[in-house]
């Protein structure tokens, strides 16, 4: 009898059955493997997960000093990469919250420049996932962030005023404008939808400031351009929002959120930063989860590498399985 026969045999229908049923469970693995590369765009990200901590938040100071923050032992460092991989900086993040606000401070190091063009400043970006469907290239998930996707929140500033001062749009109702620097609250699914301060934005409820530290120590007033050192920069706002649902990501303590880091470098070129010449985290990172007091809880496809390679050896071992069931059954049928 051949192989083929096995599987149409009158005589034996419980083996058939259970030999379909073995390719049939090897099929679904090796499916359900394939899915989980296609989810990752068959890349390996570096994952980073962090635990924000509860804290009296009256212990920050939005002053562009970071060592306000020294007693908050977790940091992340994340690799900032640009879109064609070939520029890179390093940077560290640190999340805290309270019963009605959320803190993030972000350290990036570079040299110092800052002139009244904004791009021979430097300027950074904070965003979050407001659609649990939002890929980290502003809303999207290609790289290039040109494939329409979900809805993120961006927190965007250009650093070139206000050194050391509050700024943001503090509360008010002004379609997510900064009156007094440039930390503008923004919104896109993708980067040509990027909505601009006026479009759609109804409030900015973001608190800032930026400094620059040099040695480890904020200094008081701008020091020279070119000077090496790492930008800090803090920003508080409500964990809750009036804005429409697809503007603010809104925070509540026990969730996980997803995040990814931008920096615009005012040496890319002589004239200054280029609009997609931003060093970006998702690059190495995908999403970077963090959870509001709680671990993070990290979706499977960017986790089961291990699960990915078990269920590959699963799949082998069922095929050479069934390849010895059907060899012992012909061998007897031929006897
Ligand atoms: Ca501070
Ligand atoms: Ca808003
Ligand atoms: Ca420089
Ligand atoms: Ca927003």
């Amino acid at each position: 009898m051949n192989k083929r026969a096995v599987f149409t045999s009158k005589k034996h229908p419980t083996l058939s059955f259970v030999i379909s049923l073995l390719i049939l469970t090897q099929i679904m693995f090796i499916s359900s493997t394939m899915g989980i590369s296609q989810a990752t765009q068959g890349k390996k990200y570096t994952l980073i997960t962090y635990k924000a901590s509860k804290i009296d938040l009256t212990k920050i100071t939005l002053d562009g000093d970071a060592s306000d923050w020294k007693d908050i032992p977790a940091s992340a460092t994340v690799n900032l990469t640009g879109l064609y991989g070939h520029r890179w900086k390093l940077a560290t993040f640190k999340v805290a919250f309270n019963t009605t606000h959320i803190a993030i401070l972000y350290k990036i190091d570079d040299d110092f420049n800052m002139a009244t063009d904004n791009r021979l400043s430097a300027a950074v970006a904070i965003m979050w996932a407001i659609s649990d469907e939002a890929g980290p290239f502003m809303g999207s998930t290609d790289e290039t962030g040109t494939q329409p996707g979900a809805p993120v929140d961006i927190w965007h500033w250009w650093l070139n005023g206000s050194y050391r001062a509050l700024a943001g749009g503090q509360g008010k109702v002004d379609s997510g404008k900064d009156p007094i620097g440039h930390l503008d609250d923004k919104h896109s699914t993708y980067a040509d939808d990027l909505k601009l301060t006026g479009e759609n934005e109804k409030e900015n409820s973001l608190f800032g400031s930026w400094g620059f530290e040099v040695n480890g120590k904020t200094v008081t007033t701008p020091p020279e351009n070119d000077t090496e050192g790492s930008y800090v920069v803090e920003i508080i706002r409500p964990l809750q929002t009036s804005d429409d649902p697809n503007n603010d990501a809104q925070f509540q303590e026990g969730q996980t959120y997803k995040l990814a880091l931008a920096y615009w470098d005012p040496d890319q070129s002589s004239l200054g930063w280029l609009r997609n010449g931003h060093l970006i985290s998702p690059i190495n990172h995908y999403w970077i989860y963090v959870g509001l007091g709680v671990e993070p809880e990290v979706p499977q496809e960017k986790s089961t590498y291990g699960f990915e390679v078990l269920l590959a050896v699963i799949s082998i071992l069922g095929l050479v399985t069934t390849k010895k069931i059907i060899r012992t059954y012909d061998k007897k049928n031929k006897k």
